[in-house]
């Protein structure tokens, strides 16, 4: 069963069944060291400052934070573990399985995402691009990853169906609410912080990768 977190996800996957698959990505990258990425040494613009490289198995967190930092499988295995059974559909049919991990709020809060507090709810202008092997991303808006705003809770899993991660992969983003299995990114090697504020302002850009 699912300690800290509702799990609609029966009835939504009903209702997207009807809506059928929308895929349109290439077949899943495996085995590929997260380093190998593009995305792993670049920044969110492409063009300037690259970031430093990453190992296998790292996962960088940073972006518009106060305290970029890295995690691994094994820093992750020391944070208190939440277990959640979900049920999604991908490519390979119906898939269900019980997922272990860190609660990706709490990895993302300790950054400290720097968010506008002289703005009404600023948090809710906050972002989150996570990227995964074969440079595959997926955005998420922070209110969904907030325990004070969603119900059900995105983890970064250690180990799935009691089978640990290889190290070298790096963990998997589960994301209960979801009925398809696109934002589940494997092997994932970062996670951006930032706001919309400056690409709707048109003061710049969804920059800021490395400050
Ligand atoms: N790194 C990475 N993660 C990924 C993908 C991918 O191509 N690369 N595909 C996504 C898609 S579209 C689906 S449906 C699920 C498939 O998950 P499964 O292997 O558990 O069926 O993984 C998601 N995570
Ligand atoms: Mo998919």
């Amino acid at each position: 069963m699912v300690r800290r977190a509702s799990l609609p996800v029966v009835a939504a996957v009903a209702v997207l069944m009807l809506a059928g698959c929308g895929d349109n990505t290439p077949a899943k990258a495996t085995g590929s060291p997260a380093a190998s990425s593009p995305a792993a040494g670049a920044g969110a613009s492409g063009a300037a400052s690259p970031l430093p490289a990453l190992k296998p198995g790292e996962v960088r967190v940073a972006g518009q934070v106060d305290k970029p930092y890295t995690v691994t499988l094994a820093s992750l295995r020391g944070l208190p573990q939440v277990s959640v059974e979900v049920e999604y559909t991908s490519a390979k049919g119906q898939q269900k399985h019980t997922y272990q991990g860190v609660l990706l709020h709490d990895v993302l809060k300790d950054a400290q995402p720097r968010f506008d507090a002289s703005k009404k709810n600023g948090q809710l202008r906050g972002v989150v691009a996570a990227t995964g092997g074969g440079d595959y991303r997926a955005v998420f808006a922070w209110a969904e990853l907030d325990p004070g705003f969603a119900k059900s809770q995105v983890l970064l899993a250690v180990s799935e169906d009691g089978k640990p991660f290889d190290d070298a992969a790096g963990p998997r983003l589960v994301v209960p609410q979801d009925s398809k299995g696109g934002r589940y990114v494997s092997e994932l090697n970062q996670l951006w912080v930032g706001t919309v504020d400056a690409a709707v302002d048109g003061t710049g850009g969804a920059s800021g990768a490395g400050s």
